[in-house]
């Protein structure tokens, strides 16, 4: 079967009306294989996001879908009430013949499909402060809507995903398992990697000793994870509901910070082009603690760089594991793209450690205003 095929079949499972145009496959993501479907209806092109899950990522994949309905129907739930349409707000999936708001494939596939949002766009990268700010109130607001949810109802998608004390033993037991033979080409990478642990194990060890709340968190705040209105820029959904988890702020901020205030792209092979973008800080800043800041607790507002140093280093932590496992995890384009991101990833925290205090004064003055 062709995978144009494949797709046809998962549209038609989905009852998908119209006639079928064309699909295009949406190469933002390092996880779920994603495509934008176009079909004809009433004199008009209807457009939907097919997407066949990650099995081996998301082991549960109805345990995902669950808490996907549960989160964008809370928060549909709160848009409505204040009076507008949601429907450019929160995604809305499709349900399948059966009922279930997925379908499964002969080879195994798990897909779901959801309407595209109408006139939207999304940036791999923050090309400008004011996108950043906008995005900063995106997630911000994300936060406040389900501030209140059940966090009981939730499952965990992943199990200990920003646990970064067990991202560490599993580092060292990737190193010594050294199932590529790749150890040997990324020594001052694990060390520089190693170098961080103190520092990067920190927020969780306050969370464990109960001195950061949990809370319901987005978990991968990138800003490919944003819907933008294609003409003023607001932003209109957060997606990717994939690790809604029970998490720290701090480290949906600095996730955020890490993917959206790089001077260079995620995988950028000059590290010399590699920095924090201080101006896009203070403007994803002053978006996301101006939504949030009153719901923040004391050490949490004190916690927002460090959760960015963090996010920085456990995400190169994992491009690296990934490598020396031999990249059965993340999406790769070329046989060292795991590599490439980590050792950006190291020069990003690099830089950050520079810019600590800076970064902190900045949360800080956002947090009194
Ligand atoms: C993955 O699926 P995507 O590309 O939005 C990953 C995140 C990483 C990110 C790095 C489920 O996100 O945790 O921060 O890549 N998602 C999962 O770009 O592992
Ligand atoms: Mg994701």
């Amino acid at each position: 079967m062709t995978e144009e095929e494949q797709i046809l079949r998962v549209c038609s499972a989905f009852q998908l009306r119209g006639e079928y145009r064309s699909y295009e496959t949406i190469t933002y993501g390092h996880i779920n294989m994603t495509y934008k479907v176009y079909f004809f209806r009433d004199g008009e092109i209807k457009d939907y996001i097919l997407q066949r899950l990650n099995t081996y990522v998301f082991k549960n994949p109805v345990e995902v879908m669950e808490n996907t309905i549960a989160v964008t129907e809370y928060i549909r739930k709160k848009i409505k009430e204040t009076g507008v349409s949601a429907k450019r707000y929160v995604l809305h999936y499709q349900r399948a013949t059966d009922g279930e708001y997925y379908t499964r494939t002969e080879d195994g596939g798990f897909w779901r499909c959801s309407r595209f949002i109408d006139d939207s766009v999304s940036f791999l990268r923050a090309e400008t402060p004011e996108v950043m700010e906008e995005a900063g109130r995106a997630f911000g607001e994300f936060q406040l809507y389900l501030s209140d949810f059940p966090v009981e109802k939730l499952h965990i998608a992943i199990p200990h995903f920003h646990n970064t004390v067990m991202r560490y033993e599993t580092f060292r037991e990737s190193i010594r398992a050294d199932a590529c033979g790749r150890v040997k080409d990324v020594l001052p990478e694990i060390d520089k990697c190693l170098e961080f642990e103190e520092t990067a194990t920190a927020m969780y060890k306050m969370q464990r000793g109960g001195e950061l709340p949990l809370r319901v968190t987005h978990n991968d705040t990138k800003c490919s994870n944003i819907l933008f209105d294609k003409d003023s820029l607001r932003h209109l959904s957060v997606v990717d509901l994939d690790t809604v988890m029970p998490g720290l702020v701090g480290f949906d901020f600095g996730d955020a910070i890490r993917a959206g205030a790089n001077t260079a792209d995620e995988d950028e092979r000059d590290i010399k082009k590699v920095s924090v973008d201080m101006e896009k800080f203070e403007a994803f800043t002053r978006g996301f603690i101006g939504a949030v800041r009153g719901s923040l607790t004391a050490n949490e507002k004190k916690s927002m760089a460090l959760g960015a140093l963090t996010m920085t280093v456990e995400c190169g932590m994992r491009f690296l594991t990934d490598y020396l496992d031999g990249d059965k995890y993340f999406h790769i384009y070329h046989p060292d793209h795991n590599f490439v991101r980590a050792r950006c990833q190291f020069a990003l925290a690099d830089d950050m450690i520079g810019k600590m205090d800076e970064m902190n004064e900045i949360v800080r003055k956002y947090c009194e205003e």
